[in-house]
């Protein structure tokens, strides 16, 4: 066989073979952001099977653009823990005790990193169009490439079936969405559905995301922006200890489900 032909079977088979092994999941986690991939981390070193699809070509969501494209974002002294679990380095503010400084480059990268080296497994440029929603519950994802969902091409996805499924997909809550207005479910929410984001409130905004972060529906959880969408929180801009805690919460929610 001539390298060209050894380097295009090689691609094939192992993308197949990983796609295989994860179309039947414990987890799987929509939006590869801040938050997921904490929970994604944490629920793989839980002894999970997890699968994050992400949408885009990298995954890390809003983290590399830290504040208004300057590659700088903050944490709080509650989230130094996780940062520290995966190794990224922090500098705290000298003129705001509690408060610290990070590259947003290092902690995309750095987390992407983390939880891939848990097991985790990243699914790029894969857009969740649909749930699978039989007999009254959530039973995985309806999976297609993002190429295809942007050109708008008529093409049929696939399914990937899941004991629990994590909305991690920021500002909009996509699968939120999805479940309550395809699947028409009823979120454990006070009207039922999304309440819809408030403006900036930093000390409220990250309280929330850590308090929102929960299960709305059997087998259905919500983190970071997602989950504080769907109450109503307020945002809270590039601060990102909110983000990191709720992904931890997440995981320790959907981990007790499973007995772990
Ligand atoms: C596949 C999808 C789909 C889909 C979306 O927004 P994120 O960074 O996620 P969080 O919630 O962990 O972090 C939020 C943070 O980045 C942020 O925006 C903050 C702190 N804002 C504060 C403020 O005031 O503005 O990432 C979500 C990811 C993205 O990468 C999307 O591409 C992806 O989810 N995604 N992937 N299928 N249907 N929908």
């Amino acid at each position: 066989m001539s390298i060209e032909n050894t380097i295009s079977t090689a691609i094939v088979r192992k993308f197949s073979e990983k796609l295989l092994d994860h179309l039947n999941l414990d987890v799987a986690i929509v939006g590869g952001g801040p938050s997921a991939l904490v929970a994604a981390r944490d629920l793989a070193k839980a002894g999970l099977k997890v699968g994050i699809f992400e949408r885009k070509l990298a995954p890390g969501g809003g983290t590399w653009g830290g504040g208004m494209l300057f590659n700088e974002v903050v944490v709080q002294d509650d989230a130094l823990n996780i940062l520290d679990d995966f190794g990224i380095t922090h500098k705290a503010l000298e003129d705001a005790p509690g408060y610290h400084t990070l590259d947003s480059v290092e902690m995309a990268s750095g987390l992407i990193f983390g939880a891939m080296r848990a097991g985790a497994k990243i699914f790029n440029s894969v857009s969740v169009e649909d749930l699978v929603f039989k007999d009254g519950k959530v039973n995985g994802l309806v999976i297609n490439w993002t190429p295809v969902e942007r050109l708008g091409m008529h093409v049929d996805p696939l399914t990937v079936i899941a004991e629990c499924v994590l909305d991690g997909t920021g500002h909009p809550s996509e699968i939120l969405h999805l479940a309550t207005e395809k699947a028409k479910i009823k979120l454990d929410t006070p009207t039922g559905g999304i309440i819809g984001e408030k403006p900036m409130w930093v000390e409220s905004g990250e309280a929330s995301t850590v308090e929102n972060t929960r299960e709305y529906y059997p087998g259905l959880f919500a983190c970071g922006m997602s989950a504080n969408n769907v109450m109503g929180g307020y945002r809270m801009g590039p601060i990102f200890g909110g983000m990191l805690m709720s992904g931890r919460k997440a995981a320790r929610l959907i981990a007790e489900k499973f007995g772990k």
